[in-house]
């Protein structure tokens, strides 16, 4: 037997980007462990890192490439599948236009250096202007604000945490999900400190969440009134003369035009319809505005509903017309040593035009169309139709809204290429399946991450182990695929390509290199945010859009809600969605110690409700929403708004032809089979999850 031995990495699972430190000997973990010296997460991890063994070691992973026949999955070598996919997806690219084949991209993308760098590559050659992600169904409003206000879907505003004196939530649960466009690893420290240096943290969410119960106050909102709330913040803060735009002061444009259309958006006139008094919604504007530094964070439910879009350019306004917009303790931009925004073109966002989807007309924005429409796009007849697929770490059966109608869609592909861990719902449709290296066995570089962490801080991490059987890296895959399209045949590496950014990025009068990265297999501290919009704006005059029309034009909308807010009799409740702690999204339900963690899902219903529709604590019900219906246990939770039902995401293995065993021996219940395509978000296509009604019924 040989030593045993230690590798420092950040785990790759969620945003957080932990620091991890793993014991290891023979090719066997030991331990996964906080790894204490890691200069930002500072020990904290949580239960999912320890997993990352169990997804190592895993019998169901894929290890060869795999192509579907009558008789079942047939192993065959790379060189093969690669030719094969080549041929496939050019011939009926000649035969039904470059846009005839699509590609999904999935959420662990967004954590793999190989794809972070070579995706671009791959969407180039292939032509298609049919792109869909898991963006559509998450933080797609965020880069719409982002492209309309500051010149860059990608000029991502982060709260500065750890400085801030007053931190705002809208429908964001750290605690639970480690946080998200805010990258903080350590999320429960954090937010006690701030209340420890006599700040308050403020959560407004129809459901007291876990970290509703950390803050000095929550706000119980009816689903989809945040923006309606935000129009009555920033309406308080006009109307009381206390508007200044601190260290932006002179790069403001629009002001003028916001006042004039919040007008009608006072506290008592909106107080009905979000469900807090008035005088409370004054209060909480005055306290922000009076606040020594504040900041509003709005995530996955401010998002994922019909008013995203809006919601997230609210919450730019109310941080910059409060003075907290680049300056410490307020939202401000990264400076990540790998710099993808720098890159971006400095645009004029108001000449913008979005392209429209083929068979419903939906907005595109950051160069895809949303995924609320791929199984039209599929299943839809004519030119342009969707015949080849390429879905890349994806699971949209599950993940998407309505995902069953792409079940439907997926089967009826011409030929349909996935690259996965996993055979699952998505991609046990594939002709072709490619087995990607994950976790343990690839490079670690968070290049999406450090572009929405709350400290500059860069880390690389080789692989600790091999990949098992055939497995390759997705960057080695993407190169692959790149060159089967007949793309240049470009040698150059992940590892070269980061060392190259490094190199040559902010960084560089420090030396910051790859090689210093590998000298210091525990991150190094780049040092806090700092004001920098005026470097970072990529707007053509480097000036802040406050009032782009594209979100004017929706205020008439938002102001309809105000009056016909009514639920539809049929479902009187109103459906949202929550996390666990113990899956990430749908994919690691396959880890055993994850899985008996979880325990049931269920369907969160407050007690009165329930003892009304005669529900006990814990019988089997029926929820049912326009499109779907779902069996599930009821729990009490008196933690919920009355009215609201909530049910976690990312389960419900339970279709045919997954190979997932441990997860199909528990699925779960699926959230997506009540969710509905049609239910948008207009402006941005984002899915509207949040807000669905449904109606519950005792089995
Ligand atoms: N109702 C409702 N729906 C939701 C949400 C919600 O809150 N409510 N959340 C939404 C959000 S925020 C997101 S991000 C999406 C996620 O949507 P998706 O990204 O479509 O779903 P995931 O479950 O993350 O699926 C990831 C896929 O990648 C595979 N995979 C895992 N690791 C690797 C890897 O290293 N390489 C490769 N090639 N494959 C890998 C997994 O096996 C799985 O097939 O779901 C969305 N859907
Ligand atoms: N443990 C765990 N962590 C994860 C993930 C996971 O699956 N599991 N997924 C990761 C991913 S992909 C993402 S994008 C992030 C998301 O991270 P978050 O944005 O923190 O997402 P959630 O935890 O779903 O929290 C959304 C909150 O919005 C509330 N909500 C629902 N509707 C509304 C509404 O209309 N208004 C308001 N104000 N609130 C509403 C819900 O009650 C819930 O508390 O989490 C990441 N972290
Ligand atoms: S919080 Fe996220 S990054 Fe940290 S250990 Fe858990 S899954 Fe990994
Ligand atoms: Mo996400």
């Amino acid at each position: 037997m040989s030593e045993i031995r230690t590798h420092y990495r950040n785990c790759n699972i969620c945003e957080a980007m932990c620091g991890l430190e793993i014991r290891h000997r023979d090719g066997e973990v030991l331990s996964i462990k906080p790894d204490r010296q890691d200069p930002f997460s500072l020990g904290h991890i949580c239960p999912k890192a320890v997993a990352l063994q169990d997804f190592h070691v895993d019998e169901d992973r894929i290890r060869t490439p795999l192509r579907r026949s009558a008789g079942g999955w047939q192993p065959i070598g790379w060189d093969e599948a690669f030719a094969e996919i080549g041929q496939r997806l050019r011939s009926i690219q000649q035969q039904h236009g470059v846009d005839s084949v699509g590609v999904y991209l999935g959420n662990p993308n967004a954590h793999n250096l190989g794809s972070a760098l070579l995706l671009p590559r791959l969407q180039k050659v292939l032509g298609s202007r049919n792109r869909y992600s898991s963006a559509s169904a998450d933080q797609l409003p965020h880069h719409v604000a982002a492209s309309q206000m500051f010149g860059a879907g990608l000029a991502i505003a982060v709260p500065d945490i750890d400085r801030t004196e007053f931190l705002l939530i809208l429908g964001g649960n750290p605690v639970v999900s480690n946080g998200s466009l805010m990258t903080a690893p350590g999320m429960p420290r954090r937010l006690k400190a701030i209340l420890a240096r006599g700040g308050r943290v403020v959560v407004v969410d129809p459901r007291r969440t876990e970290t509703a119960r950390l803050a000095s106050e929550h706000f119980a909102i009816r689903p989809e009134a945040d923006a309606l709330l935000l129009c009555a913040l920033i309406r308080t803060l006009i109307d009381d003369g206390s508007v200044d735009f601190g260290n932006v002061a002179g790069m403001v444009d629009g002001y003028e035009r916001l006042v004039e259309a919040t007008a009608a958006f006072t506290p008592e006139h909106v107080a009905g319809a979000v469900g807090m008094a008035a005088a409370d919604i004054r209060r909480l504007a005055r306290d922000f505005a009076a606040a020594p530094s504040a900041v509003c964070y709005s995530r996955m439910g401010a998002s994922t509903q019909s008013f995203g879009g809006l919601c997230q350019w609210l919450t730019l306004v109310l941080n910059i017309v409060s003075g907290n917009f680049d300056r410490p303790g307020g939202a401000m931009f990264p400076q990540p040593a790998l710099d993808l925004l720098a890159r971006a073109p400095r645009t004029d966002p108001a000449t913008r035009q979005p392209p429209r989807s083929r068979v419903r007309g939906l907005p595109g924005h950051s160069g895809e169309f949303p995924v609320a429409t791929l199984a039209d796009e599929i299943l839809t007849e004519g030119e342009g139709r969707i015949r080849g697929l390429l879905s890349i770490a994806g699971n949209p059966v599950l993940s998407a809204p309505g995902g069953a109608r792409l079940d439907e869609a997926f089967s009826r592909l011409d030929f349909m290429v996935a690259v996965d861990i996993y055979l699952n719902e998505t991609t046990r449709h594939a002709h072709i399946v490619l087995p990607a290296a994950s976790g343990l066995e690839i490079a670690q570089y968070d290049v999406y991450f450090n572009s929405f962490a709350v400290r500059n801080v860069a880390k690389y991490s080789p692989p600790l182990f091999a990949p098992r059987g055939e497995q390759r890296s997705d960057g080695q895959i993407l190169q692959g695929l790149i060159a089967c399209l007949g793309g240049a045949a470009d040698e150059a590496m992940p590892e070269a390509l980061l060392d190259a950014a490094l190199r040559s990025g902010p960084y560089k009068e420090q030396g910051l290199s790859l090689q210093m990265l590998l000298e210091h297999p525990h991150g190094i501290d780049l040092g806090a945010l700092r004001p920098c919009a005026r470097e970072r704006l990529r707007t053509v005059d480097g000036r802040i859009r406050l009032a782009p029309e594209l979100f004017l034009g929706d205020l008439p909308r938002l102001h309809a809600s105000l009056t016909d807010a009514a639920t539809p009799r049929d479902f009187p409740l109103r459906l949202i969605g929550r996390r666990l702690v113990w899956n990430h999204n749908t994919w690691t339900q396959n880890a055993h110690r994850l899985l008996k963690a979880a325990g049931p899902i269920t369907v969160q219903v407050h007690p009165d409700d329930a003892q009304r529709l005669g529900i006990a604590d814990g019988q089997m019900v029926t929820v049912r929403s326009r499109t779907g219906q779902l069996r599930l246990p009821a729990e009490y939770d008196s933690d919920i708004a009355p009215g609201v039902v909530s049910i976690a995401q990312g389960w419900g293995h339970d279709g045919p032809g997954i190979a997932m065993r441990r997860a199909a021996a528990q699925p779960g219940a699926g959230i997506n089979s009540l969710t509905d395509t049609e239910r948008i978000d207009p402006l941005t296509g984002n899915a509207a999850f949040n807000g669905t009604p449904v109606s519950i019924r005792a089995d």
